[in-house]
């Protein structure tokens, strides 16, 4: 396992904790994520374009996109192949997150049944959650109105009718479902959507690229509403709303003397049963030789367990890997979504155990603790007492932390942001951001989400677009692994917003954080979540134009995923453009194949929900690609 002899090529990454573990990985023989890229390279043309097919046996087949074939065997060009494609990668996107949520709800359920050992620790969001459903409270005791929530939540997965997702009417406003009606693009129940576009795409279905981009963008619906908005409402409800918090980020945050947990994935069931019963069985811990029992996070889970429980962050998507490589992580737990199945090979370098936790997601060296609502408690403490054991085994001659590790701080939901800004205008709490974005002093908002990509140099997209943005006194809210990246840089600290924010920026963060109490400035970029969180943009973007009674369309903001990877930043992205949300894109998508395709997504599609995509690998440029967006749109405000 331990025995890849590594070329001499250049390791892709601006952190530097990453690139130390990178030597380290090169010394001990370890083979990492950088280097099966390498191995891959040169990467095919045709699925580069998009331009490939492998929806019959018939196929594979490809279009050359500089003369013949310009048909596929059943007759299918550029155009039909791509948009295929694209709307099989969103329904990709939509199943990840909706199956997230459906197992959020599955939780909710048995918790609010008594079954599962969660107490519900959300209780102003049971409230506001089921005053948005247009559920009567009065009598009702707050496991009584969960269970209620989590039988609508179901009631839209098992749907017959032609109505849309009851989730998605009772969240947006009115005038954007309109649009989408118009655009016959309003989900129904979110399973039947999925299978419908897998249906659509097959052989012999679907022949109109145009039909095909409208699907893909009600599937990017069908991701919002039945994955993030859902998954979001529900874990608020499961584990409390997050309120901001103060933490550290980096491969630093391992201790050189404590059992050190690391939990990886998605699902907060699984990560915060682990922080419980991580917390409740330190003393076991110290009786092993230990100084007790370190938990961090990887990629969302680490997100999740960050914005309510302030647990550190380890690293992002790329740096996964490299947590083993450091030789002091116990044990590495995950479930679904972004862990690589390399993580096991990595592991059998080192002492460390990795552990699976679903039915779905199992390697085969891995131990598989398969977890339940009912069986959490349990199945927690199974895991945090193998890592204890795993503790005996670990050699100290192969472990080197990185010191590298910056303040970070999260739990910025909209509850949160709205209370904070309360303490500068009670009665209208909005009305300060508002009035500062009026005034210029916010010149706009971007949300900068999603991955890391091998293919990009780990992070630098990502940090010198948001160093441009915030100079430019442009305010920034993160999730995913792209919060990570800026958390490794000092972006999500105080300190961040005197070393990058614009003076304009600077003094508003300043006010708002000695309003709030804070003695200093508010984070430049405000840490909002994991991607499932991506819902509370999409919320504080509603709130914005409705107390400003416009459209979301017209707001001076953006959207951004610089190093996208994953299914599910395409099909988060295409429900920022049916919001109606310019959303820029750092890595190439696999579209260029078709003229069309690409003229609808970076143009036509403004003219039907005034979003679209922007295309731009630099980081300079994509900035003074969004300044230009947000300038535009403050112009047609008047402003
Ligand atoms: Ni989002 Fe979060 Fe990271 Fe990308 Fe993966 S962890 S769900 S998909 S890689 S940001
Ligand atoms: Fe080729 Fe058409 Fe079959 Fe795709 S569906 S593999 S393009 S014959």
């Amino acid at each position: 396992m331990c025995e890849f002899n590594h070329g001499a090529h250049s390791h892709q990454t601006l952190d530097p904790a990453a690139a130390e573990m990178l030597e380290k990985a090169n010394r001990e023989n370890v083979q990492t994520v950088w280097d099966r890229f390498e191995q891959q390279k040169p990467q095919c043309g045709f699925g580069d374009l998009g331009l490939c097919c492998r929806n019959c046996l018939q196929g594979p087949c490809r279009i050359n996109p500089f003369g013949e074939p310009k048909t596929a065997i059943c007759g299918a060009d550029a155009d039909l192949i791509v948009a295929r494609n694209l709307l099989r990668t969103i329904v990709g996107g939509a199943a990840s997150h909706a199956d997230h949520s459906y197992m959020a709800i599955h939780c909710l359920k048995e918790a609010a049944e008594g079954k599962a050992p969660y107490p519900l620790k959300g209780v102003e969001k049971i409230q506001s959650v089921a005053a948005k459903l247009g559920l009567s409270t009065q009598g009702k005791t707050d496991n009584e109105l969960a269970l209620e929530i989590a039988h609508v939540a179901l009631a839209d997965f098992g749907s017959y009718s032609d109505e849309p997702m009851k989730w998605l009417t009772a969240t947006v406003a009115p005038e954007l479902l309109e649009t989408w009606k118009q655009l016959g693009i309003l989900p129904k129940n979110p399973d039947r959507e999925i299978r419908t576009a897998m249906h659509q795409t097959s052989m012999g279905v679907d022949g109109s690229p145009l039909n095909l981009l409208l699907s893909s963008l009600k599937l990017g619906l069908v991701d919002g509403y039945a994955g993030l908005q859902m998954g979001t409402d529900v874990q608020d409800i499961l584990f409390g709303i997050p309120y901001p918090i103060k933490t550290e980020a980096n491969l630093g945050v391992l201790s050189p003397d404590k059992v050190n947990i690391v939990v990886h994935g998605h699902m907060p069931e699984v990560s915060e049963k682990i922080v419980e019963w991580a917390k409740k069985l330190d003393n076991e811990a110290i009786e092993a030789g230990a100084a007790g029992i370190n938990i961090a996070g990887i990629c969302c889970s680490g997100n999740e367990v960050l914005m309510r429980q302030g647990i550190p962050l380890a690293g992002n998507y790329l740096s996964q890997e490299l947590a083993i490589i450091t030789g002091a992580v116990e044990l590495m737990v995950v479930d679904v979504q972004c862990f690589m199945p390399s993580l096991t090979k990595v592991a059998s370098c080192y002492h460390t155990k990795v552990v699976t936790t679903t039915p779905i997601g199992q390697l085969p060296d891995a131990e598989h603790i398969p977890f339940t609502p009912e069986n959490a408690d349990m199945k927690a403490q199974e895991t945090v007492r193998l890592a204890i054991a795993a503790y005996a085994k670990r050699d100290p001659a192969k472990v080197q932390i990185p010191t590298h590790k910056s303040e970070a701080w999260g739990g910025f939901s909209v509850e949160t942001i709205v209370e904070t800004l309360a303490k500068l205008d009670p009665v209208s709490p909005l009305k300060p951001l508002v009035d500062n974005i009026i005034a210029g002093n916010i010149l706009g908002a971007v949300g900068v989400v999603g991955c890391n990509n091998v293919k990009a140099i780990q992070d630098q997209q990502t940090v010198e677009m948001v160093k441009d943005l915030l100079a430019n006194n442009v305010l920034v809210v993160a999730t995913g692994c792209t919060a990570h990246a800026l958390a490794k840089y000092g972006f999500l600290s105080p300190a961040g917003a005197k070393k990058y924010a614009g003076s304009k920026l600077l003094s508003v963060l300043t006010a708002i954080g000695e309003a709030a109490g804070l003695n200093e400035p508010l984070p430049p970029v405000l840490h909002m979540g994991s991607c499932v969180d991506n819902s509370r943009i999409g919320d504080l973007l509603g709130a914005l134009a409705g107390y400003l009674s416009i459209s979301i369309k017209d707001l001076p903001v953006a959207a951004s995923a610089p190093e996208l990877q994953h299914e599910k930043a395409v099909s988060i992205g295409t429900w920022a453009v049916a919001l109606g949300v310019m959303t820029h894109v750092g890595v190439v998508p696999p579209v260029l194949g078709s003229p069309l395709v690409t003229k609808v997504l970076t143009s036509d599609l403004e003219g039907l929900t005034g979003g679209k995509f922007f295309v731009e690998t630099d980081p300079h440029l994509a900035a003074e690609g969004i300044l230009a967006h947000i300038l535009a749109k403050r112009k047609a405000l008047g402003i």
